[in-house]
């Protein structure tokens, strides 16, 4: 199936990377395998009315059992890169603990199935799945957790180090922080914008901190954060519609991009702020700035942004969708220029070295065929138009270096449970049967052109 005006491979660079993402809680499963400890997922989803169809990632893909053959599966797709998370709670069983060597064994099993299959492991450190011990005395609102967060990278670099040279310290801190903290729809399921803001600054600073940690332990480390960003518009052309998306683009863009790039929270937002504004420990800022290897973008749709006074915390709010506009399942808006946007912003606001799409994917009600195959048109059309605004964006000169579709597999999507599909592999979540949707044919094919 060609998609009309999609690029080639070749038009990529030979060294250019191509993969997949996930997360360990979306995909592991074997929750109570391997001494592995409760995260504020399990906790979460075990409450009543968090999770949509009430689930959890209690068994989920089974990857912690099957994923052999789901790096099988990358190899043959030919994906020459593939990201993952690391699961805190399988690694460091509580406070004062010696790191759990079967934990440490699992991640170096999958990594070696990875570099035998010729496919170069990018490790996330954290994606959301905090152990529940640690939220118990106040979870990343806690400055201590900082330190804890250090001693599990430690251990997690110190045994992974020979073999994985890239690393990602955090996935989203706007989500950890906001949609967990302040909009309670993420685990802890807290709802008070000061802890929010603290949780955040907490995670920046642990990122800072573990950069040079994961240096000492990594020769030839390669390290980033993972941010989720979105292009922004104007719900109208009015001063009142401009400045709300200003507010927004505070928190939402420059409240990460400026600290990592020495330029401290931006002033107007602290002041928008107030009270909630995080304490600050004299040194935090520096160690925040610290200079990182490349910027890991994940990007799914544009937010519209209109003036809303009383819409706390900011008095604006994002709407949805332009009438008329292409949506996913999610009803999020499908806008490829958004990606040329977002890059060709963050090239010219901060200049990385190297970026990385670290997400991108759609969300599409995908059904089996009788035949055992899975048209899912619509998540192909994404794929391809969006390599065709990376392609564009990399002639434009930002300097894209790789591609991580999420995800390799259909997961557990958070507060919606299973009733959301990402995957360009379809999961039977009854049987565990694994079958390549058209998406992941198409991506397969597209790797395979010569290069
Ligand atoms: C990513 O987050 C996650 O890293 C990944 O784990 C997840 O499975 C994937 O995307 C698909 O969702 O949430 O109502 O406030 C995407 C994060 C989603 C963050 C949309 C902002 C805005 C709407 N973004 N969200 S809401």
């Amino acid at each position: 199936h060609p998609e009309p005006g999609a690029p080639a491979r070749s038009d990529f660079a030979r060294d250019f990377l191509w993969g997949c993402a996930t997360s360990s809680y979306q995909i592991e499963g074997a929750a109570a395998e391997g001494g592995r400890v409760e995260s504020i997922w399990d906790r979460f989803a075990a409450t009543p009315g968090k999770v949509r169809d009430g689930s959890s990632g209690a068994v989920a893909c089974d990857h912690y059992h099957r994923w052999p053959e789901d790096m099988d599966i990358a190899r043959d797709m030919g994906l020459n890169a593939y990201r993952f998370s690391i699961a805190w709670p399988r690694v460091m069983p509580g406070i004062g603990a010696a790191p759990n060597q079967e934990g440490l064994d699992f991640y170096a099993r999958l990594v070696d199935g990875m570099l035998e299959r010729g496919i170069q492991p990018w490790a996330t450190l954290y994606h959301w799945d905090l152990p529940q011990y640690l939220q118990e005395r106040g979870g990343w609102a806690e400055r201590d957790t900082v330190q804890r967060y250090l001693e599990f990278v430690d251990a997690v670099t110190r045994r992974l180090g020979d073999r994985v040279q890239h690393w990602i310290t955090h996935n989203e801190p706007w989500c950890t922080a906001i949609l967990g903290n302040y909009e309670g729809v993420h685990a802890p399921g807290l709802a008070d914008f000061g802890t929010a803001l603290q949780v955040c600054h907490h995670v920046l600073l642990s990122h800072g901190k573990a950069v040079p940690l994961i240096r000492a332990n990594v020769a030839a480390a390669r390290v980033g954060i993972s941010l989720s960003l979105h292009p922004l518009r104007a719900a109208s052309d009015s001063a009142a519609d401009r400045a709300a998306m200003e507010r927004h683009d505070g928190l939402r863009y420059r409240w990460f991009l400026d600290p990592l790039h020495g330029r401290g929270y931006p002033a107007a937002t602290l002041e928008q702020v107030g009270a909630a504004a995080p304490v600050v420990h004299e040194g935090d800022m520096a160690a925040i700035a610290v200079a990182t290897d490349f910027m890991g973008v994940n990007y799914y749709f544009p937010e519209t942004v209109a003036d809303a006074p009383g819409h706390a915390p900011l008095d604006a709010r994002v709407l949805p969708p332009p009438a008329g506009a292409e949506t996913t399942a999610m009803g999020w808006e499908v806008a490829p220029q958004g990606l040329g946007e977002l890059l060709g912003r963050i090239h010219a606001d901060y200049a990385p070295q190297e970026l990385y799409i670290t997400e991108n994917g759609s969300c599409y009600d995908d059904e089996v065929q009788a035949d055992g195959s899975v048209n899912d048109a619509g998540r192909r059309r994404y794929l391809a138009r969006h390599l065709g605004a990376m392609k564009d964006a990399i002639a434009a000169g930002v300097p894209v270096k790789g591609y991580f579709a999420w995800s390799l597999v259909d997961n557990f999507e958070w507060a919606e449970g299973y009733l959301r599909r990402f995957g360009l592999v379809h999961i039977d979540y009854d049987t565990q049967q694994r079958r390549l949707k058209e998406s992941g044919k198409w991506y397969r094919a597209f790797l395979r052109q010569p290069d």
